[in-house]
């Protein structure tokens, strides 16, 4: 019988759903989920963790050189994985089921100017719904970084465990003192969702993911769990080498979700043991019908409080106007408008960027960020 975690009216209905997981493979997003499991955020809200640690983030922006400048990148993509891949167990007690978005779906916030680190803007729209396609653009623009990428999952159920394979990817922007920019090409790692048995799902990292530099610079990225490397789970190992070699000049190794540490040196390097910092959105009255809080409000509330009829009446409620919205688009001939972003089927910079390290696939689209944002204060 399943899942100690699983509530005893629960057992059958999870043990069904696992069931569907190992028959359905490729998007999970429909699959209806006992209720324990679901947690009332949207995926939308996802790409914030990109940016919990403002400073990690800002300080890309004080390097001096291109080899510094790649490893503060690489400290700052290190950084987020925590916030990335475990807070949900910090915050919810176990990996859950997100809210899966509606088309154009959106979400906004910014993090504070404090101490000099200057704003950072985040702008994300839900820009497909089948398959389930996240578009983001993060901005701290006195300090000229930008982050642009979109991520969509083709999942499939191997020996227990749903294995998530990412699809899209992220592209940096660095303004330089001379005029010049720099470009930084990020690929997302596979994931590992174990647990499933005993109801409390949690995340691991596996295989291999890239940062390529537009200077050359390329941070390998190797993680693993437990019984690797250090035996620890949530570790990795990433190697730093200059243009035209693979030969690392700089390794650093340790836990993604605690501290690393330079393995030539010995000097730290990641430590998000501290406090992290969430977003700022608007109240949710003042947020407008399409932002993603507003819209699910009550579903999220019947959640939280355990009304699950309250959340799966004004789930239905959701879906079917957006049902109805496509059947109308279709009659009328007109298809869906992106709001911030605009989709092109082929990224250069994914291109030639990906080609310094073999990226595979070889090509991949991108939703190009707009400008036509005004974001809060
Ligand atoms: C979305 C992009 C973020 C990182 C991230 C973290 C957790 C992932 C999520 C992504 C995609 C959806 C995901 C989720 C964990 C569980 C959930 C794979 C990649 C699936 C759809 C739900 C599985 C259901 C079980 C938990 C029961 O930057």
């Amino acid at each position: 019988v399943v899942g100690e975690a699983v509530p005893a009216a629960q057992k059958s209905s999870w043990a069904t759903f696992l069931k569907s997981i190992a028959s359905v493979s490729g998007d999970l997003s429909s699959l209806t989920a006992p209720p324990f499991i679901l947690s009332g955020i949207s995926l939308t809200e996802f790409p914030a963790y990109w940016c919990e640690r403002p400073e990690v983030f800002s300080s890309i922006a004080d390097a001096t050189d291109e080899e510094s400048r790649s490893i503060a990148v690489l400290k700052w993509f290190i950084s987020t994985l925590k916030s990335q891949y475990t807070s949900r167990n910090e915050k919810l007690g176990s990996e859950k089921k997100p809210l899966n978005p509606v088309l154009g779906e959106v979400f906004a916030g910014y993090w504070p100017d404090i101490g000099g680190r200057g704003q950072t803007n985040l702008v994300v729209e839900q820009v497909s719904h089948h398959p389930p396609i996240t578009a983001f653009y993060i901005e701290n623009p006195s300090k000229g970084i930008y982050l642009q990428g979109h991520n969509a999952q083709k999942t499939s159920f191997s020996g227990g465990s749903i294995i998530v394979k990412q699809i899209g990817h992220a592209v940096l922007t660095v303004d330089l003192p001379d005029g010049g920019k720099e470009e930084f090409l990020i690929t997302l790692p596979r994931l590992r969702i174990d647990g499933l048995w005993y109801g409390s799902p949690y995340i691991e990292l596996s295989e291999t993911s890239y940062i390529q530099s537009s200077t050359g610079w390329l941070s390998t990225i190797e993680y693993k769990g437990k019984g690797y490397f250090s035996g620890k789970s949530h570790s990795f190992k990433a190697a730093l080498s200059p243009p035209g070699t693979l030969q690392a000049k700089h390794v650093f190794e340790g836990t993604w979700h605690q501290t690393s540490k330079n393995v030539h040196t010995g000097a730290a390097f990641t430590d998000v043991t501290g406090p992290k910092e969430e977003v700022t959105v608007r109240e949710v009255e003042e947020q407008d019908e399409w932002e993603s809080r507003r819209l699910w409000r009550w579903v999220a509330k019947g959640i939280r409080d355990g009304d699950f009829e309250t959340a799966s009446r004004e789930k239905s409620k959701i879906e079917n106007e957006q049902r109805q919205r496509r059947k109308d688009e279709a009659a009328a001939g007109t298809t869906w408008q992106l709001k911030y972003f605009d989709h092109i089927d082929s990224d250069p910079t994914y291109e030639r960027l990906g080609k310094l390290f073999k990226a595979n696939p070889p090509t991949e689209d991108a939703y190009i960020y707009r400008h036509n944002y005004a974001p809060a204060s």
